[in-house]
């Protein structure tokens, strides 16, 4: 294999712009109240996770089958939804709803490694500056005590459950990093290189193992330098490709990492893979290529994406489900939130990814876009914007806590939409960010629930019980910092700062935080989990939006579903190697 001509004379690493130098603010002497409120949140809850890590994970890499978290993480679950594969009444595939994610462990600092990461080349990132409208004055010293306390209390707490996948983990790698916090992203390295081995006779979820694993580690990679990350993003990419051995080159949901074996949920649409699932690889596939200079990751999603684009579409929208082997549509069900989501973000986070030149994804994303505005999106008899879901020609009028990212996607793809729009998906984000907030705010603990309907006199709140528990999930944050980003509203801090609030108040437990049963009870019971994307995403997304826009600048980095940074690659007018030119 030779290496791609695009890559950097000195290496492979770091694509212009050198992530972390040009990136990062400079540091300040002291943090803010509302800054160390955060970081000890996160602090806490990473603590808490590795405590479990480190004493109750086993040390041999080899076993018969994940159970933790796998089944959690990796294997799916009948019960709710998720971004990429959640559907109404139905199915949680990813890891949501798992009672044994969360790990503890106590971590430990190294100067060592400490100063390893400060090579010159190399730098750390600075503390952000943060400035947080209403936040100041509504934090109290108290509660910041309280937080360092807490932070104590769950050092040394008991876990629950055990997993041997370490998805936290890795899934919290990058907001370490950013936050400053290295001493715990060394104890999350060195884990990693002594523990995290993917030769093992385990079924996981494709999509999953993509987002989480292979771009926490290539983003902790872009971020820190460290090659172990690149090594292991590549070993586990390297384990999901038979994944892509059917007869369309559509991927099978899940794969077992030992014998390349695919299958299919059985819920699935007779036997269909996911749009969400294989329509959301094509960022981490493409760095894949990029950093190895190996075409099969590249050639394989944009194999998807050409099989897509001869594909007739009902009402020019894309069904949630294909079948791999005959590679038509199942049911024609369409969802921008579990099922969908993340198909429409990575069409347009390819096109921002390449230096916009990917200009046939960017076309895809504004098709998709229009068909799913002039069918999905409505106004509520009050005035809110909603995303339905569109079912065999019926629009059900209910939108799910993962559909609220589209609020952030769609004033991310804002500039450089076609005609004059730009104004009108800046607003379109806004209408969707405020509808968002209003379903936090309908509730007694401000607390955004898992569906919304808006129907028969009831608007933006959850009817059945099913639908009233909050996860950790971070979309509605993650749109209320795409919003701040793109308009410097000060609602959006001091929304991002409610529910800042909310989760310290009703989430934390000794063990870290939970997800809550029912928002709309004074008296909610735990779920007993912390999803590993709330280190991940929400409280990273937290985190951005209370930091200077030059922490992770947008237009250098893209984030990926699982919210992880990746560098925008300048190509110039090199190629990739296995594609032609784009240009
Ligand atoms: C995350 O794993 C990702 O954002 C995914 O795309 C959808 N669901 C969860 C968070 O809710």
């Amino acid at each position: 294999m030779t290496a791609p001509a695009l890559l950097p004379p000195s290496g492979r690493r770091i694509p212009a712009p050198a992530p972390g130098a040009a990136s990062f603010p400079h540091h300040r002497a002291t943090l803010r109240l509302s800054e160390k409120f955060i970081l000890l949140l996160i602090l806490g809850a990473f603590i808490t996770l590795c405590f479990g890590a480190f004493f109750f994970l086993p040390d041999g890499s080899k076993h018969k089958r994940f159970d933790l978290g796998l089944e959690d993480v990796l294997i799916p679950h009948v019960d709710g939804m998720g971004r990429a594969g959640r559907q109404s009444g139905a199915h949680v595939i990813h890891g949501e709803g798992g009672p044994h994610e969360h790990r503890h462990r106590c971590l430990l600092g190294s100067q060592a490694l400490s100063n390893r990461l400060r090579l010159p080349g190399n730098p750390l990132p600075p503390a952000p500056v943060v400035d947080t409208p209403g936040a100041s004055g509504g934090l109290k010293s108290s509660h910041l005590e309280h937080g360092k306390d807490g932070y104590r209390g769950v050092v040394c707490g008991t876990p629950a459950g055990n997993s041997q996948m370490g998805a936290t983990i890795v899934d919290a790698l990058d907001t370490l990093f950013m936050m400053g916090l290295h001493d715990e992203f060394r104890d999350g390295q060195a884990w990693i290189e002594q523990n995290l081995d993917f030769s093992v006779n385990a079924e996981v979820s494709v999509f999953e193992v993509n987002i989480r694993f292979i771009g926490g580690l290539l983003a902790a990679y872009y971020l820190s330098g460290q090659e172990v990350f690149k090594a292991k993003a590549v070993q586990l990419a390297e384990k999901l490709l038979p994944a892509f051995n059917t007869p369309t080159g559509i991927p099978w949901a899940m794969v077992n990492l030992k014998s390349g074996v695919g299958r299919n949920w059985g819920w699935a649409s007779a036997g269909s893979s996911i749009l969400a699932e294989f329509g959301t690889l094509h960022m981490e596939f493409v760095h894949l290529t990029y950093l190895t200079g190996n075409p099969a990751y590249y050639q394989k999603v944009m194999h998807i994406r050409k099989l897509l684009a001869k594909m007739e579409r009902p009402n020019g929208l894309y069904p949630n489900y294909l079948n791999p082997r005959t590679g038509r549509w199942g049911q024609h069900h369409t969802s921008v939130g579990g099922l969908g989501d993340s198909f429409y973000e990575y069409l347009l986070k390819a096109w921002l990814m390449s230096d916009k030149t990917d200009t046939e994804a960017r076309k895809t994303y504004d098709d998709a876009v229009e068909a799913i505005e002039r069918h999905l999106i409505r106004k509520s008899n009050s005035g809110l914007t909603f995303i339905g879901e569109w079912k065999n020609g019926h629009l059900e009028r209910k939108m799910g806590h993962l559909t609220c990212f589209a609020g952030g996607m769609f004033a991310l793809g804002a500039d450089g939409s076609p005609g004059d729009k730009a104004g009108h998906y800046l607003q379109l984000g806004a209408e969707i960010a405020h509808t968002c907030h209003e379903s936090y705010d309908r509730t007694v603990l401000k607390l955004g629930p898992e569906a919304f309907k808006f129907d028969s006199g009831l608007e933006a709140v959850a009817v059945r019980q099913n639908e009233k528990y909050y996860i950790l999930r971070p979309e509605v944050i993650e749109t209320y910092w795409y919003m701040w980003r793109f308009t410097h509203d000060p609602k959006y801090r001091q929304w991002g700062w409610e529910a800042t609030q909310a989760i310290d108040r009703y989430c934390r437990v000794s063990g870290g935080f939970s997800g809550v049963k029912d928002v709309y009870s004074s008296n909610p019971t735990y779920d007993d989990v912390q999803q590993s994307f709330f280190l991940a995403e929400t409280l990273k997304y937290l985190y951005l939006l209370f930091s200077s826009d030059d922490l992770l600048p947008l237009d250098s980095w893209v984030f990926n579903t699982e919210a992880h940074p990746l560098p925008v690659l300048h190509l110039g007018n090199a190629t990739l190697p296995g594609s032609e030119s784009r240009r």
